[in-house]
């Protein structure tokens, strides 16, 4: 018998709640004003609890993804708490349906939590326990700013950078170049040019459209413009690349790091920020970190900020966190950020506590 024995999976708990935003975001394909989250408890038999949870989109999922858990719990309890190795399992048991969509969601969250439990054994932080330090990461306050006319996101740009925040990031995607531009204009007029200003849109432009309004954005100093086109479409991206100046960012939407492979592979981004959840986990999330080394790209995070100031403190070219307070009202010690920085919290895993009384204000499933 092993001198230490091994942490094993004892159980899963999934809770969905339906948490409203301090700020909905109105992007060009649709407003999100509710944050529809799947929490999981992963209970091992040391008396050691990991957890995670899951940005659902819409509250049309919630349940699909509660009940995708509840199966993929029977296949991992009495399992040894190994993330690579059940990872590698649980991936070949879908191989033939494919581990996207509600099945891709679920796998990842089962590998966040089977991390957090790893670290959280150890009684170190989750950025230690893969074999990091506790560093301080640029965050950019990507509450809000949606797509509300030049008016009144200046006034909340304005608001967004108060508490110490350097950068933000605004939504685009209006009627015509002429809006995009004056809704730019406003914000950067009511920040000043010492404040990075990212953009996106959401996908929301065919590919020479996304030529043309870039060209009109090219000189005003903007950090990124995200998903200017579809996200699948690698080549239409690297066509926009060639054209603009502005440096064009992608990754969000990307299902596992062949997909990101494969855009990168195209040239279709100058850096790179994928999804903790779509890319897979933090198992998904070390072979990323991986490929935009190799590849030379700079990687920022997407939502999940709890878990990714873990993450991008162990990657080798970390960027930018996309900070979101959505999870803050279910969170006992909601991640801090300070003078525009985030670090990983000198607590165990990712220091995800629920907030058991807000849980139960906002419990669905
Ligand atoms: C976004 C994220 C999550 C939901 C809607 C929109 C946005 C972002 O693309 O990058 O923050
Ligand atoms: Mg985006």
């Amino acid at each position: 018998m092993s001198a230490h024995p091994r942490l094993i999976v004892r159980d899963l708990r999934v809770r969905a709640v339906s948490v409203p935003m301090p700020l909905p975001l109105q992007t060009s394909n649709g407003t999100i004003g509710i944050a529809p989250l799947a929490l999981i408890d992963l209970y091992t038999d040391a008396g050691v609890t990991g957890t995670a949870y899951l940005f659902c989109y819409t509250p049309l999922v919630l349940k699909p993804v509660v009940q995708m858990l509840g199966q993929l719990s029977q296949l991992i309890q009495g399992e040894p708490v190994s993330p690579i190795e059940l990872d590698r399992k649980l991936r070949s048991r879908f191989r033939l349906l494919g581990c996207k969509g509600v099945v891709g969601m679920a796998l990842a969250g089962i590998d966040m939590a089977l991390w957090d439990a790893l670290a959280r054994a150890q009684g170190i932080p989750l950025a230690r326990a893969l074999g990091g330090e506790l560093r301080r990461i640029p965050a950019y306050n990507s509450c809000g700013l949606g797509m509300i006319g030049p008016q009144r996101a200046a006034e909340q740009a304005r608001h967004l950078v108060e508490p110490g925040f350097r950068a933000i990031k605004l939504r685009l995607g209006y009627a015509d170049a002429a809006a995009d531009l004056a809704a730019v204009r406003a914000v950067r007029k009511a920040v000043g040019d010492e404040i990075v200003l990212m953009t996106d849109y959401n996908q929301a432009l065919s590919v020479p459209e996304a030529a043309a309004r870039i060209r009109v954005l090219d000189g005003e100093g903007l950090y990124w413009i995200e998903e200017p086109a579809l996200a699948e479409d690698y080549a239409g991206h690297a066509r926009i690349r060639d054209e603009a100046r502005t440096a064009i960012q992608m990754g969000e939407n990307w299902w596992g790091t062949h997909e990101m492979a494969a855009c990168v592979a195209l040239g279709g981004s100058d850096y790179v920020m994928p999804d903790a959840m779509k890319i897979g986990g933090v198992t998904g999330w070390l072979k990323a970190a991986a490929i935009a080394d190799a590849a030379g790209l700079p990687l920022s995070s997407h939502l999940f900020p709890e878990l990714s100031v873990h993450l991008l403190a162990v990657s080798p070219s970390a960027h930018w966190l996309e900070y979101v307070d959505w999870a803050t009202p279910i969170l006992q010690e909601p991640l801090e950020v300070h003078g525009g920085h985030a670090t990983p919290p000198d607590a165990p895993g990712c220091n995800l506590t629920w907030d058991e009384a807000a849980v139960d204000r906002y419990l669905v499933v």
